[in-house]
């Protein structure tokens, strides 16, 4: 077969993403997000690496509609959006190694690397074999914004995201160079963080991960401590038949809240032509804003009119769309 990019694109489409783009390998490879712990396709293969293949699903609307922050309905639909996302690339990869006939690999949309340095990800600073968000905006999907996270045109936000390497040479995607986030104007991400996680242009991933990850891996240690170290065994019963470790229990079962934490700053966001009609009413007032938060925003505004140099800024300047 004769295979070409809008073939892979209607294929993934087909099974199942609502967003799909493209991005050559080796740009990827030259543009490491974090040089000090580079995540490149040939890093991972250095065989099937020549087209990256970005998927998008996008949340539900009715769950970026519940506005508090641990809200399990929102936990439990998100991994069923990320599962089928999997399902998709899954699908992906059997379509070009089994009818087209080049080998493929589904880069994992959570998985992280706990090795290397466990305290980091004990503190959410951890880092997948290829940074997802950098990966689409090479792709053409969209642009970075102030917390971090990839704006679509279409959904803003709220995508999920994969990603499939493969040998085939396929037309690449042309990256986005006008950025979709309104920067500082806007920064309801900040206002609406329960964590105050959200920096200009950067994320705190410690103050982060609680939140993101509430009945994580994290959470979970801390709760068998809590137990080893309680002062009887009454205690220890009583933690063990807890809310707690029920919903634990019901996350290590389904994922429920052990990913698919917090979407605050994911919520407010007014990029996407799915947040007028269907958000806007509802997420127009932010509850988590307080007097701080609109200070330290006031003061980032400050600095960015003044021009003064922003560190966050500077160091992703490709990937939000501003080019020095
Ligand atoms: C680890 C992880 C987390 C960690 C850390 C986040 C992070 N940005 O690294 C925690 C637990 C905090 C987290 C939180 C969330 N996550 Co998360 N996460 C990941 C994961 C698994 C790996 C991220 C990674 O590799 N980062 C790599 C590094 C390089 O990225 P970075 O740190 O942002 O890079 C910049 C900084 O390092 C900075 N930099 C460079 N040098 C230096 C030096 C200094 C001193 C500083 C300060 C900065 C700095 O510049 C870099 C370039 O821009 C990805 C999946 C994947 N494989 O990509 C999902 C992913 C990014 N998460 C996702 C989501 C949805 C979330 C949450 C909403 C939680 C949730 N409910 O699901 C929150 C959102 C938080 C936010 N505002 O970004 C989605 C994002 C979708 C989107 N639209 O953007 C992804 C892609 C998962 C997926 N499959 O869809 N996540
Ligand atoms: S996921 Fe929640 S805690 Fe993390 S940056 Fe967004 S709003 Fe803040
Ligand atoms: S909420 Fe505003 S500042 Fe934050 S990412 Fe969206 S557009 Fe950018």
């Amino acid at each position: 077969m004769e295979l070409t990019a809008a073939i892979v694109k209607a294929k993934a489409k087909e099974f199942g993403a609502d967003l799909v783009g493209i991005a050559d390998g080796r740009v990827l490879d030259a543009h490491p997000p974090d040089p000090k712990h580079p995540q490149t396709p040939s890093l991972v293969t250095r065989r099937d690496n020549k087209s990256v293949i970005v998927l998008a699903k996008h949340t539900l609307l009715g769950t970026a509609r519940l506005k508090d922050w641990n809200e399990r309905h929102k936990q439990y639909a998100a991994e069923l959006t990320l599962s089928q996302l999997e399902e998709a690339s899954l699908k992906l990869v059997y379509f070009l190694e089994d009818e087209a006939g080049y080998p493929a690999l589904i880069i994992p949309p959570v998985h992280t690397d706990a090795t290397l340095n466990y305290r980091a990800y004990m503190e959410g600073g951890t880092y997948g074999a290829l940074s997802l968000v950098h990966a689409a905006v090479e792709a053409g999907l969209g642009t970075l914004g102030l917390n971090l996270m990839l704006l679509t045109p279409e959904y803003g936000p709220r995508v999920i995201l994969t990603a499939v390497l493969t040998s085939a040479e396929l037309e690449p995607d042309r990256r986005m160079t006008t950025p979709l986030c309104l920067g500082e104007a806007c920064g309801r991400c900040l206002l609406a963080c329960p964590g105050d996680a959200v920096l200009q242009w950067g994320l705190d991933k410690k103050r982060c991960a609680p939140y993101a990850s509430p009945y994580g891996f994290s959470r979970l240690v801390a709760h068998v401590s809590n137990m080893l170290h309680a002062e009887s065994v009454d205690k220890q019963v009583e933690l063990l038949r807890s809310g707690d470790s029920f919903n634990l229990w019901q996350s290590i079962l389904r994922g429920v809240g052990a990913y698919t934490g917090c979407t605050r700053c994911v919520d407010v966001c007014p990029v996407g032509q799915d947040y007028a009609p269907h958000l806007q009413q509802v997420q127009e007032d932010i509850p988590e804003a307080t007097p701080e938060k609109v200070a330290r925003l006031a003061e980032m505004r400050r600095r960015r009119a003044a021009g003064e140099p922003i560190a966050g800024l500077e160091r992703s300047r490709r990937w939000i769309g501003e080019e020095a």
